[in-house]
């Protein structure tokens, strides 16, 4: 059992899918990380501290869980970090001209998915029901996939277009959102009560991992 093996076991006791997206910095590799929805696991929970929105789905069930992976990685010498908080990069949170990281590119990469007609990255089981997180390493790990972000079709959607057709906004074209102000999930820049509303309509059409 190699470093790879180890550090994939560890991730494995923790999260429902790890793979490793490598190279896609040099020198080292990022573990991608993914979480399935599950009853009393809602990663999406979320309440206000003032106008402030509090992630607090993600803090409970996925801070815990990365701790965990970058201190079994601490153990074996190999340095780590989250990438954004816990595992979630956002663009409120990199540095300037920081290019933001495409968890869904990573999952592709890593061979753990494909992206769906929802843009979402479908996983064999779960389907579109699960999140990602990431670690950035300078370890050089394996890859666990193609190693490319392949974006070709994804067979399952070859003739389906429920979540097309389950767009409330219609906002949703195939494998693409080009107007994110328009999906009812966006996310203002400075969350007030009452604006957020959350929608799942193009993963509850979806066949695959229902
Ligand atoms: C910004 C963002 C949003 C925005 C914009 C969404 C979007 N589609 O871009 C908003 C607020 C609308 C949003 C909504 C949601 N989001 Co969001 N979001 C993000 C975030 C922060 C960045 C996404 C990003 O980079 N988008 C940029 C665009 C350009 O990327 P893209 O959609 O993949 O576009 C590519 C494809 O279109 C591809 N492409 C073009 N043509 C073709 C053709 C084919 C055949 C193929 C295969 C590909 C392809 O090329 C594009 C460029 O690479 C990520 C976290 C992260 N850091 O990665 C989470 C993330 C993508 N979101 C996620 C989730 C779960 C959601 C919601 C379900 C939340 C909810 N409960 O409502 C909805 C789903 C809406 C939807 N159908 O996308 C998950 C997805 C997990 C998964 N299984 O894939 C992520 C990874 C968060 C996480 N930590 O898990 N989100």
């Amino acid at each position: 059992m190699d470093v790879t093996d180890e550090i994939l076991g560890e991730a494995l006791k923790h999260f429902d899918e790890a793979g490793i997206a490598s190279p896609v910095q040099e020198p080292g590799a990022v573990l991608v990380l993914g979480l399935a929805t599950k009853p009393g696991q809602d990663l999406d929970e979320v309440y206000f501290d003032g106008s402030r929105m509090r992630f607090n789905g993600w803090r409970t069930h996925v801070k815990p869980r990365i701790e965990a992976v970058l201190a079994a990685m601490a153990d074996r010498g190999l340095e780590a970090s989250a990438a954004g908080w816990w595992g979630y990069p956002m663009s409120l949170d990199i540095e300037p001209g920081t290019e933001l990281m495409h968890l869904k590119g990573l999952a592709v990469t890593a061979g753990l998915g494909r992206q769906g007609r929802n843009t979402l990255v479908l996983h064999p089981r779960f389907g579109p029901w699960w999140r990602l997180a990431a670690i950035r390493t300078e370890a050089p790990l394996r890859s666990t996939g193609p190693g490319r972000y392949d974006r070709s079709e994804h067979p399952a959607c070859r003739d389906c277009r429920a979540c097309i057709e389950a767009c409330p906004t219609g906002c949703l074209e195939s494998y693409r959102l080009p107007d994110r102000r328009r999906c009812r999930a966006d996310v203002p820049d400075e969350p007030v009560r009452g604006l957020i509303s959350w929608c799942d309509c193009c993963l509850a059409a979806c066949p695959i991992g229902r």
